[in-house]
């Protein structure tokens, strides 16, 4: 073990802090050094490494934002609905109008874009039309999807000013000034270093939140779930703990995913026009459409809600109808028959070739583990389907969910309201503490950015940043504690390990400490079982949601006893810490939102129904920073473009 456990304390003086290197951050590096004056100090920290880490690390297979020429409010419409009419247009407009630009970077660094027929040597800017999947959706070929917009980041950055496997642990309050961000604090996960930040500005961009349910993949699968297992909620709970507004938190994301390998599933029901079926055969989105009927108006838009879409399938389950199958071979003969009644026989033999080639390169670009499964388990889609399962709960703000940190809008469009202002002037994008921004995963109640939309939102608040370097030029950060303090704390879990582990024999048995994974499998045992996971078919009631604020304060108390024997399990710890912190906001926010706004996602039986006239509102919640206390409040929610009205899309 060497010298671990005395960790060197590196001081680090920036302008502005970048936390993460995922789409955000890596939008944000890119954008921030076009906008920056001469001299300000840039610097990126990211817990793993750039070309691979964060959402997109495996690559992906379509870009879910992509407007190519659609109007930004008919996107806030979409969204607006698909998340149940509580959502921030103002933020959603801003991404939308912004977007594409980034998209046509990524064909500008190398990304290849499907294009149609006739446009295939024509770039995006240049008028070259993508081969859609859907109306926002275009497809890619994004193995290394990740590794090309790293490389632009870096490139941009350099990395003398970028910092790859060091875990940031918390922020720091000024000690002068109220409500300020100061710095940051984290240690390397490879090195016995501890790093103090002292910065002007802090970009929050740490991902979304998994694991923090059990998940349904169990022993040696426990690594696999849909959203990246290394995304502990840090942005959350990290930006909870300075006393930032949380938004949205009830909200939660539960993919219909393939079974087992958690292959994701737009590219066949969009592209390949396929439909999933009870055992019966039957197609649950007619034969239950009657369902959508019960939330208007969210159920009647032209394509339900991701949610609504989980609770029709979700009935077929829980009255013995299951399994939910994808019918990938019904929908590729469909496309075979036509291709061979529209080109003939031999051409459609090459034609259907390539089709089935698209069919396996979805997941060999995005999920490499459901080629996998389809591997092992003999799966050949042209011939037989497979099956689909609701996942266990995510919490993210820029896929098809929207929890996250309250921020400020941009100028032109956020009313007062949803501008959040420092010394009389608003920064897009700044939470409410002041000096610490957020994109991505990070902003709530505006969900469907993707990873596209992430990089924009990144960019859109490194632009907002220099803004308030600008301003704030003379700022001096001074931190609430000393750095000598901030290791100690830090290195608590070595602590615990190497002052009890001869206690034993059983170096994992021991009275005075809990090993990370231990503590982790307890807290989604929790969420699990009394926050609506899987095991109740993501049903809870007020009884059962207050039995688990009583266990996760326990759970608190005892997490202070986890132990660390390496640097590895320093950062489980710690990524624990985090997860209890996001996960106790979700219930909150749960608990304080009397009705179901989520069928499909989560049901309180105590309040199964939306109640439009009482909670088309937003849920907010803040700690204390000084007391600790946690308080959940009502902001009220504005329509900023009209939506079930006239101006709604036709079924
Ligand atoms: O198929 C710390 N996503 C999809 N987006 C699309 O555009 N198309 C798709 O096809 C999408 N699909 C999809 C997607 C994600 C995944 C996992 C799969 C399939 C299998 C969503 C996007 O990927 C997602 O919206 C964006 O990536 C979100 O961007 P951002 O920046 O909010 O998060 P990030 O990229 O995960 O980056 C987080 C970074 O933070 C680092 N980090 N660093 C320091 N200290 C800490 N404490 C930290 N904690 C985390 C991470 O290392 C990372 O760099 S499909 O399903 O629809
Ligand atoms: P997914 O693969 O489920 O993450 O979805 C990728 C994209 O396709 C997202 O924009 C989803 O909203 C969209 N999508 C997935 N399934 C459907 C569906 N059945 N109908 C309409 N849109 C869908």
């Amino acid at each position: 073990m060497g010298s671990f456990g005395n960790p060197d304390i590196v001081e680090i003086d920036t302008d502005i802090l970048i936390v993460g290197g995922g789409m955000s951050a890596c939008g944000a590096a890119y954008e921030m050094v076009r906008w920056a004056p001469a001299g300000m100090r840039i610097r990126l920290v990211d817990k793993a490494a750039m070309e691979r880490s964060g959402a997109v690390a495996m690559g992906l297979s379509a870009i879910n934002t992509y407007l190519g020429g659609q109007k930004p409010e008919d996107y806030v419409r979409m969204i607006d609905n698909d998340l149940m009419g509580i959502v921030r247009d103002d933020l959603i407009f801003d991404v939308g109008r912004h977007v594409d630009n980034s998209v046509q970077l990524f064909e500008e660094w190398g990304l290849p874009i499907w294009k149609q027929a006739g446009d295939e040597n024509k770039s995006l800017k240049e008028g070259g039309k993508p081969v859609r999947s859907g109306k926002w959706q275009i497809m890619i070929n994004g193995e290394s999807y990740k590794v090309i917009v790293a490389e632009a980041a870096k490139k941009a950055l350099g990395m003398d000013n970028i910092q790859e496997r060091v875990f940031i642990v918390k922020y720091i309050l000024d000690a002068k000034e109220e409500n300020r961000v100061a710095g940051a604090v984290g240690f390397s996960n490879r090195e016995d270093k501890i790093y103090v930040y002292t910065a002007k500005a802090i970009l929050n961009v740490a991902g979304g939140a998994v694991n923090v349910f059990r998940p349904r993949s169990v022993a040696e699968g426990m690594g696999r779930t849909w959203y990246p297992v290394w995304n502990a909620g840090s942005t959350y709970a990290m930006a909870a703990q300075v006393g930032a507004e949380l938004t949205m938190m009830e909200n939660r994301f539960v993919p219909a995913r393939f079974k087992d390998g958690y292959g994701p599933v737009g590219a066949w029901f969009l592209l390949f026009k396929a439909q999933a079926t009870n055992c019966r055969g039957e197609v649950y989105m007619n034969t239950n459409k009657e369902m959508l009927k019960d939330y208007p108006p969210y159920g009647l838009y032209p394509v339900p809600a991701s949610c609504l879409r989980n609770h029709l399938m979700m009935k077929e389950m829980r009255e013995g109808r299951g399994p939910i199958s994808m019918r990938t071979d019904i929908a590729l003969q469909a496309l075979a028959k036509s291709y061979e009644e529209q080109h003939g026989a031999k051409e459609a033999k090459k034609m259907i070739k390539h089709l089935e080639a698209e069919a396996w390169e979805d997941f060999l670009d995005m999920c490499v583990g459901q080629a996998g499964v389809w591997a092992g388990e003999n799966i050949e889609p042209e011939k037989v389907p497979s099956e689909l399962m609701p996942t266990e709960p995510y919490f993210l703000g820029s896929h098809s969910g929207c929890c996250g940190i309250w921020t400020a809008g941009p100028d032109d469009l956020a009313p007062e309201e949803y501008q959040v202002k420092y010394k009389g002037v608003n920064y897009n994008r700044m939470t409410t503490v002041f000096g610490l921004f957020t994109a991505g995963d990070g902003v709530g109640a505006s969900g469907h950015k993707f990873s596209s939309g992430s990089h924009a939102e990144g960019r859109i608040a490194a632009k907002s940043m220099v803004k308030f370097y600008l301003a704030n030029k003379d700022y001096k950060p001074a931190l609430s504690k000393s750095a000598k303090e901030l290791a100690e704390e830090i290195y608590a879990p070595v602590r615990n390990y190497m002052e009890h582990k001869d206690y034993t024999t059983a170096e994992e048995i021991n009275p005075h400490y809990i090993t990370p994974r231990m503590l982790q499998a307890r807290l989604q045992k929790i969420m699990d079982e009394y926050v609506a996971g899987v095991s109740t078919m993501y049903t809870t009631n007020v009884t059962m949601m207050e039995i688990a604020v009583k266990k996760l304060h326990e759970l608190k108390i005892d997490s202070q006893k986890m132990m660390a024997r390496d640097l590895h399990e320093l950062m489980r710890a710690w990524e624990n810490f985090h997860r209890i912190y996001a996960g106790e906001a979700h219930l909150r926010h749960m608990l304080f939102r009397k009705e179901t706004r989520y069928p499909g996602f989560y049901y309180n039986m105590d309040h199964n129904y939306i109640d439009e006239e009482n909670w088309k509102c937003f849920v907010n919640s803040r700690i204390d920073p000084k007391t600790g206390e946690w308080v959940a409040f009502k902001k009220k929610h504005i329509d900023l473009v009209p939506k079930h009205g006239a101006d709604a899309p036709k079924h």
